[in-house]
């Protein structure tokens, strides 16, 4: 194989101006990058073209012609370096308790993994669906389809069976690997039994892989493989398949703004640069930091910030099984004092909720290997960003708020400490990352030069982590990414620039629910609920909540003549969105109304419900052109006496 990266990783420029490199990485895009993936890869083949990207088609190729693999470049290399570096340090969650696993043991059970899945017929673009606990065995699976070439669809382990078998029906997915048992905060979740009722309604699976959590006997089926056994069966070495660098690595379901979860498409080489070099240098990452993302893998930032970016990095990471607040509120910080935590990543939600249960859970354990502190999923509000920073990090750690998304691949906004000493602008993830170019749009597609206004956030420029497609959906990649503002890339977000150039994201534009870091369709859950016999029409939106960041309001329509308390129809509202959905996706106020607030063409104008549902009466602006505008008095009727 022909190695031309120069290994141990580059770290000399991490410190170098901000400026100097983002404005280089602008001006030589094909240069920049070039090397950086030169340097920084292990390539089979080297590339022979950097990019060839159309942001008009939505026709995105980088480091073409090149052949690698991913987990090569993720276990192979360090394990020659050294085999007993720590990878993973898994933080279970039985209270206290942590494994070390290494890079050798992770190469080793990833190439049994797959040869296991070789064995079972599993080819060079198939697809395998993962539900599966935090645990090194859920990296190494997701590691074992990158050596052999199959796409990965990992699917968090707290989406229902309905929600899993969607997923596993619009990937055809062949094979299944979950685990017998989940625990988390003490609580078993029954993952097998959840997988036999969605595999149920699965032509495609072929197989399902059970690996062992708890230990709890669960009733097997001659479609069933126990995995840990499969693996004993096989051999520990499996030659990487070499891959093109635009094959496809690994697709992640998101909500939309339709109905049905989108499944957006990673490839291998650009995805892989993209992690590993925001994992290090919007981190500054040093060798022998202990970086603790505690994102679950079953989201992107688990994906980049806990397996792939650090990994490629050969950088030794946390796997965070458990809850914040288990066995008790000090959870983080009896970590981070037990594991000597260099880097801490969360959710602002998290920390919101940590503020509620006082700053004595904190002080009690040494934070001191703290340089770092991130967070990610909604804006961090000045509150949340005062008591991280003063709190939590002594003022003494660097806070680093990053904006980006599933479909951004890695951080496209954040701050950069190694290249600059002072501490942020509280509420401003701040700077784009290199090669990121931002820009504002009004909704009339017109570009927003001024400062502090407020304007659709789109990226006029390509950048290798960005996602291909949407799977098996094109069209409707277009529809949603780069159509709305043609030939640049619509985040969804709105967002604000200063007078310094630094950003403030205002949170989403268009039907997406923010809430708990969690990433709501209010389409998804509108249909879900719309199931129920006596509901006629339902309709969701955000609206500020002090813990959730959003909280989520259902105003509901009852069909005629039936009669039931808002109580009743609540309590089989959230038993469907159990069913279909998830439980991150209850909504956490349900009204019911005599009409919603729609346009004559009939769409709903959620404008007017988001500022009912916030109290914000006064603004509800002009509804003269509504179907009907006496209903928007009704509702607010309604909702003040729900209060
Ligand atoms: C990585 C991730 C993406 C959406 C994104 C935006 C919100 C993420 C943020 C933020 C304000 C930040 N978001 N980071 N909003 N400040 N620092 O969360 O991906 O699950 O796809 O969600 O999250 O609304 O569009 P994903």
């Amino acid at each position: 194989m022909a190695s031309e990266v120069s290994y141990p990783l580059q770290l000399s420029s991490v410190s170098e101006s901000h400026a100097s490199l983002y404005e280089e990485s602008l001006k030589h895009p094909e240069q920049f990058w070039g090397d950086l993936a030169s340097r920084r890869l292990r390539w089979t083949k080297k590339f022979d073209q950097v990019m060839d990207c159309d942001m008009r088609t939505g026709q995105f190729k980088w480091f073409l012609g090149g052949v690698i693999n991913v987990s090569v470049n993720c276990l192979d290399r360090h394990v020659e370096e050294n085999a007993d570096k720590p990878a993973f340090i898994w933080e279970k969650d039985e209270p206290g308790t942590h494994e070390v696993i290494s890079y050798g043991q992770l190469l080793e059970s990833t190439c049994r993994i797959a040869n296991v899945l070789k064995r079972e017929g599993v080819k060079k673009g198939d697809r395998v669906a993962i539900y599966m606990p935090a645990s090194p065995l859920l990296a190494a699976t997701m590691l074992a389809c990158a050596r052999i070439g199959a796409i990965h669809s990992v699917v968090f382990a707290g989406f229902s069976a309905e929600s899993l078998m969607n997923r596993i029906n619009d990937a055809s997915a062949s094979v299944v690997v979950t685990a017998d048992e989940a625990v988390r905060g003490g609580k078993t979740i029954p993952l097998k039994s959840i997988v036999d009722e969605a595999v149920g309604g699965c032509q495609c699976v072929q197989r399902v892989l059970v690996s062992r959590r708890t230990g709890a006997h669960v009733p097997m089926t001659p479609r069933d493989l126990q995995l840990e056994q499969a693996m004993s069966e096989v051999s520990d070495s499996c030659a990487p398949e070499p891959l093109d660098s635009e094959d496809p690595l690994f697709m992640l379901y998101t909500s939309g703004s339709t109905g049905k979860p989108k499944g957006i498409l990673h490839t291998q080489a650009g995805y892989l640069l993209y992690a590993s070099i925001t994992q290090q240098y919007v981190f500054d990452y040093r060798p022998g930091d202990v970086y603790a993302c505690v994102a679950d893998i079953g989201w992107i930032t688990g994906h980049s910030y806990v397996v792939y970016g650090p990994l490629c990095n050969g950088a030794t990471t946390v796997l965070f099984e458990t809850h914040p607040t288990y066995p008790d509120p000090g959870r983080y910080w009896e970590m981070v004092q037990r594991l000597k935590v260099t880097h801490f990543y969360t959710a602002p939600t998290a920390i919101r909720m940590l503020i509620r249960k006082g700053d004595e859970w904190v002080k009690k354990y040494d934070r001191s290997s703290l340089r770092i502190l991130g967070c990610v999923g909604e804006p961090l509000n000045k509150e949340a960003w005062k008591w991280y920073n003063t709190v939590v990090g002594e003022e003494r750690c660097t806070i680093v708020d990053t904006y980006w998304q599933t479909e951004t691949g890695g951080i496209t906004i954040a701050p950069r400490p190694a290249a600059d000493d002072s501490q942020p602008k509280p509420g401003f993830p701040s700077l784009p990352f290199f090669g990121i170019l931002p820009q504002l749009r009004s909704e009339n597609d017109e570009v927003i030069t001024e400062s502090n206004v407020q304007g659709h956030l789109c990226i006029t420029k390509p950048w290798p982590g960005m996602a291909r497609t949407i799977y098996g959906n094109h069209q409707n990649f277009m529809d949603v990414y780069y159509n709305p503002h043609p030939g640049v890339y619509f985040t969804g977000d709105g967002a604000l620039r200063d007078e310094n150039g630094l950003y403030r994201i205002t949170g989403r534009v268009d039907d997406i629910i923010m809430s708990k870091g969690h990433r709501i369709g209010t389409a998804e859950l509108e249909c879900a609920m719309n199931t129920e016999p006596r509901v006629a029409e339902t309709a969701v939106v955000g609206y500020p909540h002090e813990i959730y960041g959003e909280g989520i309001y259902a105003f509901v329509i009852l069909k005629d003549g039936v009669v039931a308390s808002v109580e009743t129809i609540a309590e089989d509202l959230k038993t469907i969105v159990r069913k279909k959905i998830a439980s991150f996706a209850l909504p956490n106020q349900f009204l019911i109304v005599p009409g919603l607030p729609k346009t004559r063409s009939g769409k709903i104008m959620r404008r007017i419900l988001r500022k009912i549902a916030a109290d914000r009466h006064e603004e509800l602006g002009d509804v003269s052109t509504l179907a009907d505008p006496s209903v928007v008095e009704k509702i607010v009727q309604e909702h003040n006496l729900l209060k």
